[in-house]
């Protein structure tokens, strides 16, 4: 008899890119690592789970949220608006009394939603622009607190402008002497076009300096005019960082004419430089100041895709002054996708569901500790689905959530009973 020799078996998965006559496999897992994947494994295991022929994934990646602003939507009030402006504003107001305990308590209340959905790779921005960088320290804390069940990336985000007020660039400065994991800007929102420009390459010098992910708010705007992304482009192109430059929202990108698009969009190509959309967020914040026909306000997701530019999905916002719902549910942020930048080819489906799993790990620069592979971390989900177009047009539900080698969340589906005669 084969004794018991791994933590964890599950038995008859179903991999994300199996076909789907495919042979069910065994998964073993011991010491934080994925050991053996194969069809009915002879071994015992501490704990067996039989998966039934579920679907197993890597986990989700949240690529773009920002946990400091997170969970006070309505404080202190409601953004009437729907604007990214009102929204800086209300968020202006509410930052002044912010206190380590309340950053980290409601940090730490998402994290848990989003890992109890199968997030267990999170990237978020924090605001430096507040003079005590309170919420600065707070995520430090928790990604530290964290860190033995989710990996947090922190990346200093100056959100009133980098020369927006006089401390706001040394602040930013401070964030990464005291270990944010990249450096931000929002160009877009600098006074003056020019000084948009200059955040750019101030965000490019200090990643260089600090050894730092750049990861920036780019083009967040209806403005055609708005063309900083160009401006990453050959910052990227004259630098080696490479990969680790990313460009968040870039919703104008969906506004410019196609003769500069298309232009633009081969200047891309020559860059490694990954995307993030947050199509639920943009498509409720942009197009605000048209009437008919309005505009979706979300970057040109498909094409950079299909340029083969590394493109990953964000839910950005959780109850906060610029969304005021928001689940933490990857799942919800690649349905949007689908139909917000009419992914609904088979393929593109299958794409939006990859942009929230391995579009996001290599957003996120997480290399060769992602997958589900023999050799990795034992870090994995189990969805109630057959594949991933089900996954997403269900928003099925997490069933398992296999954190560094330990079950750490399990959900039960919902179950429906019908009462009365047969119908
Ligand atoms: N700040 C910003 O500049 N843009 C956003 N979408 C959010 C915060 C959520
Ligand atoms: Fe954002």
């Amino acid at each position: 008899m084969p004794s018991s020799s791994f933590s964890i078996l599950l038995r008859r998965c179903r991999l994300i890119n199996q076909p789907g006559s495919a042979e069910l496999v065994d998964i073993a897992i011991q010491d934080n690592q994925i050991r053996a994947i194969a069809p009915q494994l002879r071994q015992t295991a501490d704990q067996e789970i039989d998966v039934d022929g579920q679907l197993v994934s890597p986990p989700f990646v949240e690529s773009h949220i920002h946990l400091d602003s997170a969970l006070t939507a309505g404080q202190p009030r409601w953004n009437q608006s729907g604007t990214l402006f009102e929204g800086i504003e209300i968020w202006r107001e509410r930052k002044q009394d912010l206190t380590l305990e309340d950053v980290k308590a409601r940090a730490i209340a998402t994290l848990k939603l989003q890992a109890s959905q199968g997030v267990l790779f999170v990237r978020s921005h924090v605001d430096v622009s507040e003079p005590g960088l309170t919420a600065l320290q707070g995520l430090l804390e928790v990604r530290q607190a964290v860190k033995d069940w989710m990996t947090l990336q922190v990346m200093a985000f100056p959100q009133d402008g980098i020369y927006g007020a006089p401390k706001n660039e040394a602040l930013l400065e401070e964030a990464l002497e005291r270990g944010a994991d990249g450096v931000g800007g929002i160009p877009h929102y600098e006074l003056t076009r020019e000084e948009g420009v200059r955040s750019v390459h101030r965000v490019f010098e200090l990643a260089a300096k600090y050894n730092r992910l750049i990861d920036v708010h780019c083009d967040e705007v209806d403005d055609d005019q708005s063309r900083f992304l160009e401006v990453m482009a050959a910052c990227a192109i004259r630098s080696d960082l490479g990969s680790g430059v990313t460009a968040s929202h870039t919703t104008a990108f969906g506004s410019y004419d196609n003769a500069y698009a298309f232009k633009l969009m081969a200047f891309l190509e020559r860059t490694q430089i990954n995307f993030i959309a947050n199509p639920l967020i943009n498509i409720t914040l942009q197009g605000r100041t048209d009437t008919y026909p309005k505009r979706r306000g979300v970057t040109r997701v498909k094409e950079l895709w299909g340029h083969g530019l590394n493109v990953s999905l964000g839910n950005d916002c959780i109850q906060d002054p610029w969304y005021s719902l928001g689940t933490a549910n990857m799942l919800e942020a690649a349905a949007m996708a689908v139909h917000v930048c009419q992914m609904t080819g088979m393929d593109e489906i299958n794409a939006c569901y990859d942009m929230v799993t391995i579009h996001g790990a290599k957003t996120l620069n997480l290399q060769d500790d992602y997958g589900v592979e023999v050799g990795k971390p034992a870090n994995l989900i189990v969805l109630d689905a057959s594949d991933r177009y089900d996954a997403i047009r269900r928003r099925a539900t997490v069933r398992y959530v296999i954190s560094q080698g330990q079950l750490l969340v399990q959900t039960e589906p919902p179950k429906t009973q019908w009462h009365g005669d047969e119908r």
